[in-house]
C-alpha cells in the first residue's frame, strides 16, 4: 500500500514539493490531505509521521519524511524520470540551490507565507528580506544562463530544482516580489506547466482557509 500524505495544496509549501515530483514520476499512490492548523491536525499527524509534519511518503513498510528525501526516494526508484539533471555538474547545481532553499530563506519564508491562490500586499522590503529576493533572482538567472538551455526551466527540463522552488515563484506573485524580467519569464514558465496548473486549480477548491495573526496560524472553513 503506497499512500502520500501532504498538508494544504494551498498553504503546505514543503507539501507541494514533493508532490510534484511524485507526480512528474507518476507514483502509484493514494493521495491524502491533512489539513494544517485545526484543532485536531497535530494528533492525525502524530498517528502516522514521526515528526508530526508532511509530506510523507508511505511506501508499503517503509516511511519516507521530509521534501528532500522523499523526492531523492523517487530518484531512487524511478531512475527514468529524470527527476535531477542527468548531467553530473548540472545535477550537483540542482541539488546544491535545492539544499540551500531547504535549509535557508527564513525571511522570506515568514514575511511571505505560501498562499497560492490569493494575491497580499507586498510585506516592508527589508534589508534582510530584499536579500533573499536577490538571492534567488539571481539563482533563478544564473542557473538559467549556466543550464537552461534546453527548455524555459533552471536545466532546461522540469527537474526537482524547479519542484523546490515552485512554492517560492508562487510567493513571488502572491506578494508580487520585485524582480527581474528573466526571473520573471522562469515564473512564466513554472506557473505555466501542467502541474503547477492543477495545482493551482486544487488550492482553489480546496475548502479550508488558514489565517495569519499576530497569535499564530488559525485554520477555519471557507
Ligand atoms: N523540513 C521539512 C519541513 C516539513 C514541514 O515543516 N511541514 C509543515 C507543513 S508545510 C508541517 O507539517 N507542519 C505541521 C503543522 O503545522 O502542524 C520538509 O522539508 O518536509
Amino acid at each position: 500500500m503506497r499512500r502520500f500524505i501532504s498538508g494544504n495544496i494551498n498553504y503546505s509549501s514543503w507539501s507541494i514539493r514533493a508532490l510534484l515530483m511524485a507526480r512528474h514520476v507518476g507514483l502509484d499512490a493514494k493521495e491524502e490531505i491533512v489539513p494544517l492548523d485545526f484543532p485536531e491536525t497535530t494528533e492525525r499527524l502524530a498517528a502516522i509521521s514521526p515528526t508530526r509534519k508532511v509530506p510523507l511518503l508511505i511506501w508499503d513498510d517503509e516511511t519516507v519524511w521530509d521534501s528532500l528525501a522523499i523526492i531523492e526516494w523517487l530518484a531512487e526508484h524511478f531512475p527514468d524520470k529524470d527527476v535531477w539533471p542527468a548531467e553530473a555538474k548540472a545535477r550537483a547545481r540542482a541539488r546544491a540551490i535545492s539544499a540551500e532553499m531547504h535549509s535557508g530563506f527564513p525571511t522570506l519564508r515568514k514575511a511571505c507565507p505560501m498562499d497560492i491562490r490569493s494575491r497580499h500586499a507586498t510585506p516592508e522590503l527589508t534589508e534582510a528580506l530584499k536579500s533573499d529576493i536577490a538571492r534567488i533572482d539571481r539563482i533563478w538567472t544564473e542557473t538559467r544562463e549556466a543550464f537552461g538551455e534546453g527548455g524555459p526551466f533552471l536545466f532546461g527540463d522540469w527537474s526537482a530544482a524547479d519542484a523546490v522552488y515552485a512554492p517560492v515563484v508562487t510567493r513571488f506573485r502572491t506578494y508580487d516580489l520585485p524582480r527581474s524580467d528573466r526571473a520573471q519569464a522562469y515564473m512564466d514558465a513554472v506557473l505555466a506547466h501542467p502541474l503547477m496548473q492543477t495545482m493551482q486549480e486544487e488550492a482553489e477548491a480546496e475548502p479550508w482557509g488558514i489565517t495569519y495573526g499576530p497569535d499564530g496560524r488559525k485554520a477555519w472553513m471557507r
